[in-house]
């Protein structure tokens, strides 16, 4: 089941749970709360098990943060590439409650030869990439073991309020904040704790992009979400009557960082005027954004363009980045409209 949301639609901070999108590898497992346990093994002092009841025992945390898969926008890159056909709306923004991950790990007393931490989801299935398949496995990610000690980390099992859906990982999934979505493992039923870095199928044939280091491209695991600005509205070939007043409407986010502007240019690049943020930027959310825009009086196509910046100081790059293979698309993408003669 891969869904998505027209993006257009975005007009509030926070996404119903029906308007999320869903990314799954393989299908959907039947999960119960009352017979789930979370496995906690590896390179830990006290392995063990941890059943739903008990994980609502432990202190909770909320927060606020989008999931965006790192195919989102794929059907806009040119030439065509392989992969679901995202179009903008493989995102969305929810409030996440659950368990910080950290907590349970100190529980389970991490050892000091420890590198990183790998989620295990209970969905499984085959993969077919041939010919290196390595048959049926569960997806599973890992993280660097600093990244999985970051507080808001979360076991979550609420999402907007609400238990999970079930196809939003029922009953506890891993909530990495300002991660791409395929690090927060649905399902999650395994946590292993490993003295070297996991090299599994999600880790390295796919979800993977080209580092350079010294002229040697290598190939690296994705993992933070970039800075990037999105239009809303208005949406690529509508037709918007010349010199009236039109709303350029959109949402941006920078990964584990604030953003800090966003500009718009309605000449295809050549101007750019300050959008205003609506609301206070915040790492891990999304922030919308508007401008208002007077149409030109003249017809004929425009293409508008929105460009983030974040609080590190990082802008969203204006041209892609082949080593990203098909993810992380977050150059500016012109959004097509033309002005036509008032009705
Ligand atoms: N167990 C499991 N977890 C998973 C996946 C999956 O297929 N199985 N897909 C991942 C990917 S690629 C994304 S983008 C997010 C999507 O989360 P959502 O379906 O709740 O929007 O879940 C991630 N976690
Ligand atoms: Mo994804």
């Amino acid at each position: 089941v891969n869904l998505e949301f027209p993006f257009s639609t975005v007009d509030r901070f926070i996404t119903p749970v029906p308007r999320f999108f869903v990314r799954n590898h393989f299908p959907q497992p039947e999960m119960e709360a009352s017979s789930w346990r979370l496995s906690i093994e590896g390179e830990v002092e006290h392995p063990g098990e941890l059943d739903y009841e008990a994980l609502l025992a432990l202190p909770a945390r909320e927060v606020a943060s989008l999931i965006e898969c790192a195919g989102n926008g794929r059907s806009l890159l040119q030439p065509a590439v392989k992969g679901v056909p995202w179009g903008m709306g493989a995102v969305g923004n929810a409030v996440w409650t659950g368990v910080p991950l950290r907590d349970v790990l100190e529980r389970a007393g991490v050892r000091p030869g420890a590198a990183e931490v790998v989620l295990q989801g209970a969905d499984a299935g085959a993969v077919t990439q041939e010919p290196e398949t390595p048959g049926v496995i569960h997806y599973a990610r890992s993280l660097p073991l600093a990244e999985a000690l970051r507080p808001e980390v979360l076991l979550a099992y609420r999402m907007n309020g609400d238990p999970l859906r079930p196809e939003h990982g029922y009953p506890v999934r891993a909530l990495v904040p300002g991660w791409y979505g395929m690090a927060s493992v649905k399902w999650l039923t395994r946590v292993l704790v490993t003295d070297r870095p996991f090299q599994g199928y999600f880790q390295t044939f796919d979800y993977t992009r080209w580092e350079r280091d010294n002229g040697l491209p290598t190939l690296v695991p994705l993992g933070e979400i970039p800075v990037k600005a999105a239009i809303s509205r208005p949406a690529a070939g509508e037709r918007l009557p010349a010199g009236r007043d039109c709303r350029i409407e959109g949402a941006a986010w920078a990964g584990t960082a604030a953003v800090a502007r966003v500009e718009v240019s309605t000449d295809g690049g050549q101007i750019w005027s300050a959008a205003r943020l609506l609301g206070e930027p915040a790492p891990y959310t999304w922030c919308l954004w508007e401008y208002a825009w007077q149409l030109p009086t003249h017809p004929g196509p425009c293409a508008l363009l929105a460009r983030a910046t974040d609080a590190r100081g990082r802008v969203q790059p204006m041209h892609r980045d082949p080593d990203r293979n098909t993810y992380m698309i977050n150059h500016v993408i012109p959004v097509k409209v033309e002005v036509v003669n008032g009705e």
